[in-house]
């Protein structure tokens, strides 16, 4: 007869708690912090799996300040995630893809434990009218300052300091992925028991090229390195190539979670006329890239390693080639030519 093993009772919860015990120092504080993260997943998977019922889907009928139409469920997830941070008394400040500017929480007595939290509520949302998966990215970085509003200098550090990032999939099941710099784990959630339990133990990305994830259509506007790239990876069909395919959802957490799990490359280049990339560098690229190295993999513009970016500005975009080391080095390397 079937029976529970130490496997169903590994969760989120008791994960971190592990982790937690291995600094003997730590007052638990970070920890509720990524807990708290996990029960504010738990709202917006359940918010965005009954939307069509909800009357959340379509626009909102605003623009953010990246000049984007805002979904009903972006306003509703960041709505979620700042409710989650607003009372606890480690957080001092966030900032997300949906807010103009940083948001700062009342002055806190702990004054030795303030963090930062920015992120992406809800990645792809242009997709979720369609029922494709779309995503949450966090980045935590440490207030430097140790009282009053922290400067937008706490806010622009590099990737290299952040304490944890991760990112949550909502598609067929809702996976929560972090990294404390100790490795990357993943958990499933179990909707019966409401828990996210352990099911991707320190994840690393398969050194194969399986898939080539680009918007295909933005190709005439890529520098003549990265065509010649994108070119060699799908077309070329030689060895590391041999069998490489073409997978693009327009979700970036669904893309960057089916590559870290069967390997491959994932790319929006800046424009050629512009320079311009897409991606926002503090709570998308970093947070993602932090997660890729510490499963082996790597990040980078084509020109520089994601985490040793100096931000200059809030929402600044950057170019994100990110994958499999041996085809972020390729880039890195066709590029310069
Ligand atoms: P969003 O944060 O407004 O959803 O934008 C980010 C998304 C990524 O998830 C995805 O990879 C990319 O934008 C898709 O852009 P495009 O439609 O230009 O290919
Ligand atoms: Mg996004």
């Amino acid at each position: 007869m079937p029976h529970a093993t130490w496997q169903d009772f590994e969760t989120l919860e008791s994960y971190i708690a592990k982790e937690q015990s291995l600094h003997p120092q730590s007052q638990g504080i970070f920890s509720n912090l990524l807990r708290r993260i996990g029960l504010a997943s738990k709202v917006i998977m359940s918010k965005s799996q009954k939307a069509g019922l909800l009357g959340v889907l379509g626009t909102h009928g605003s623009i953010n300040v990246q000049g984007e139409t805002q979904q009903k469920l972006d306003v509703l997830a960041n709505e979620v995630l700042k409710d989650t941070f607003r009372w606890m008394n480690s957080v001092s400040c966030l900032a997300s893809e949906e807010e103009d500017d940083v948001m700062h929480l009342p002055e806190r007595t702990e004054g030795d434990h303030r963090y930062i939290v920015m992120f992406d509520p809800l990645d792809g949302s242009s997709n979720i009218d369609a029922n494709v998966s779309v995503g949450t990215i966090f980045s935590i970085h440490r207030c430097k300052s140790l009282q009053g509003p922290p400067p937008m200098s706490d806010f622009l550090q590099k990737g290299t300091e952040q304490v944890a990032a991760g990112y949550i999939l909502y598609g067929p099941s809702t996976i929560f992925v972090y990294t404390t710099g100790h490795g990357v784990h993943g958990f499933t959630l179990d909707p019966v028991i409401g828990e996210y339990v352990l099911s991707h133990e320190d994840m690393h990305i398969p050194d194969v090229c399986k898939c080539f994830s680009a918007n295909d259509s933005n190709y005439p506007t890529w520098d003549a390195g990265t065509q010649r790239f994108a070119d060699h990876v799908r077309y070329s069909r030689e060895g590391r190539y041999a069998k490489t395919t073409s997978r693009y959802i327009g979700s970036m957490v669904g893309d960057l979670h089916r590559n870290l799990l069967y390997g491959g490359v994932f790319l929006y280049p800046a424009e050629a006329a512009t320079g311009q990339g897409k991606l926002r560098l503090l709570y998308e690229a970093a947070p993602l890239a932090m997660i890729y190295e510490q499963a082996g993999g790597a990040a980078s513009t084509g020109r520089q390693r994601i985490l040793d970016i100096q931000p200059d500005e809030l929402h600044q975009r950057v170019p994100l080639i990110i994958g499999t080391k041996a085809e972020v080095e390729l880039y890195e390397r066709m590029v310069a030519q």
